[in-house]
């Protein structure tokens, strides 16, 4: 039997897994429990819990209180969590590809993990800051990252320092960094808007935050137990756009009642800006993945 594992203020216990009674998971989220990017694995959660009595039922341990959000990635690898609610980014120490997604096979190959649905979609990331600028000129600017964001401000100049969310309020009170980089929700569950003044327009890229499940645990299960996670997975990706669609709108007007300004490179500036997040973004990831870089642009790049 694996040993208890200590995380943080939480034990988590093994799993019991046995075929064919009632099998209970063990999952995690790398993002604080009840905010944007926890909600769907949530109610997924829920969902299985009420459809799988006697079949399969998930122990929610909880967020960033249980485990920070970077070694997610590894704790799903071991097996000390079942499954994980997570975002490429925060996973790149194990899997360095993750953060241009959508690799099933590489996630077996890698990460000895299941790619079971994203449930995020539609929803770019955007440079917030309490430093206005006239130009995409990040020269003197300190902006908090995570990888997903590293080689496109660091290409426009900026002196980045990568947290995870939990620290971000910090940051800006503590005045160690003068921006972030966040997508267009959620900046109101930590309460980041009391500490931002500008939000940067366009946005770029899609966030990604998806259910990942480890691989040991997906061969243990029989046909109706993982038929409950597919469904509730499916479930969770097919309402991602739609649902996102709806949080942008609400989070874009509910920024502006705040009073966060918003600065609008447009024309050649805009096209420079994006340009460069693509381009610089492109760079990072054949960087760090010699062997599969490449290949990803080829399959991803025309979206762009
Ligand atoms: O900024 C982040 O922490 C990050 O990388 C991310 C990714 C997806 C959704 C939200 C945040």
């Amino acid at each position: 039997m694996r040993s208890t594992f200590i995380t943080g203020a939480v034990a988590i216990a093994p799993a019991t897994v046995a075929s064919a009674q009632e099998v209970t998971l063990r999952a995690l989220s790398a993002f604080a429990e009840k905010t944007t990017y926890s909600r769907v694995f949530e109610l997924f959660i829920e969902r299985v819990n009420r459809d799988g009595k006697g079949v399969l039922q998930i122990n929610y341990i909880g967020g960033p209180k249980a485990m920070p959000p970077f070694e997610v990635g590894n704790a799903l690898k071991s097996g000390v969590v079942d499954l994980a609610n997570s975002t490429g980014a925060f996973y790149t120490n194990v899997m360095p590809e993750a953060d241009s997604w959508k690799l099933t096979d590489l996630y077996a190959e890698k990460m000895n993990a299941i790619f079971l649905a994203r449930h995020v979609d539609g929803n770019p990331f955007h440079l917030y800051l309490n430093k206005p600028i006239s130009s995409p000129d990040l020269t003197g600017l300190k902006i908090r990252i995570t990888p997903v964001y590293r080689d496109f401000f660091q290409a426009l100049g900026a002196t980045v320092v990568q947290t995870a969310p939990g620290e971000v309020y910090t940051a800006l009170e503590r005045g160690v960094v003068d921006g972030y980089g966040w997508p267009i929700t959620g900046i109101f569950d930590l309460g980041w808007h009391e500490k931002t003044k500008y939000r940067v327009d366009p946005g770029f890229y899609t966030a990604e935050v998806s259910i990942l499940v480890n691989k040991s645990t997906w061969d243990r299960l029989t046909d109706a137990q993982r038929d409950l996670l597919r469904k509730a997975g499916e479930q969770a990706e097919g309402a991602a756009v739609t649902i996102f669609a709806e949080e942008n709108a609400k989070d874009t007007k509910r920024q502006a009642d705040a009073g966060i300004q918003t600065i609008k490179l447009e024309g050649a500036d805009g096209k420079l800006y994006h340009d460069k997040a693509y381009e610089a973004g492109w760079a990072g990831v054949i960087r760090q993945s010699p062997q599969h870089g490449a290949k990803l642009k080829e399959f991803f790049a025309k979206a762009n």
